[in-house]
């Protein structure tokens, strides 16, 4: 195992013990942590949960790099600025009150408590970061069309086609049962692609798994343009895909 490969599998392990029950891993990366242990840390951070979380390791909300208008006619600027300034908003203190109740409920013993913020904790954690990642992988420039390099390869290799790998996502994305995510995923044990619906933020993941790219299909992602047609939006969505920035997390993860 190169060390590149061990680094990133022990930091991915934080970031999907993370993931998984909206714990804060980057209190992991105390000050006394190596240098490069930080950087490749902040790197993690960067490529997977874009903007999570701000130098002080306190949760925010990440500011968008592009205008709330920028990815019209696919999405609206309207929906879009709700979803992020409000819906997402929600998340972010969500996990905040989360964390610090839980250590409340820790102080006092208070195991049922323990348990109910636990729960709120994975829902919105998986709200802060499933967001983070989704905003990272739409663009107004240069979106739409396939990825290439090595991404293009492996869904190659493991769908056929491009399209076959399209087809595939667009279902698991247009029949979620109510709130979810279409999800492609780096699934580490076998060190290869994978498609998953995930239920609210945080239900039907294997959890070995790292997010590449998601679509929110939730009603308030699409519900003010598209109403009740899921598959128009997620049609739509794949002209607003940024798959520079979903090759950049496979080709971190993948060697
Ligand atoms: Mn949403």
């Amino acid at each position: 195992m190169t060390a590149n490969r061990r680094d990133f599998l022990v930091g991915s392990s934080a970031i999907l013990a993370a993931a998984a029950s909206g714990l804060a891993f980057a209190q992991e990366a105390t000050p006394e942590a190596p240098a490069g242990a930080l950087q490749g840390h902040a790197k993690l951070v960067t490529q997977l949960v874009p903007g999570a979380i701000d130098d002080s390791g306190k949760w925010v909300l990440p500011a968008l790099r592009y205008d709330y208008n920028a990815l019209e006619p696919h999405i609206d600027a309207q929906t879009m600025e709700i979803h992020h300034s409000r819906h997402h908003a929600a998340y972010v203190n969500g996990l905040i009150e989360a964390e610090a109740r839980m250590a409340d409920a820790r102080a006092s013993g208070d195991n049922a408590l323990i348990e109910y913020w636990t729960r709120k904790a994975s829902f919105n954690g998986g709200g802060h970061f499933l967001h983070c990642l989704f905003w990272d992988c739409m663009s107004p420039e240069g979106a739409g069309g396939e990825p290439r390099g090595q991404l293009a390869r492996q869904i190659e290799k493991q769908f056929g086609s491009f399209q076959a790998f399209r087809d595939q996502f667009s279902a698991a994305a247009r029949t979620v049962e109510g709130s979810g995510w279409g999800i492609l995923g780096y699934q580490i044990a076998g060190a290869r692609l994978t498609i998953l619906q995930g239920l609210n933020q945080n239900l039907l993941s294997q959890w070995a798994i790292i997010p590449l790219l998601a679509i929110d299909v939730w009603e308030h992602a699409y519900y003010l343009k598209y109403q009740n047609r899921r598959a128009d939006y997620v049609q739509a969505w794949w002209n607003v895909v940024d798959w520079k920035s979903v090759g950049r997390r496979f080709e971190m993860l993948h060697h």
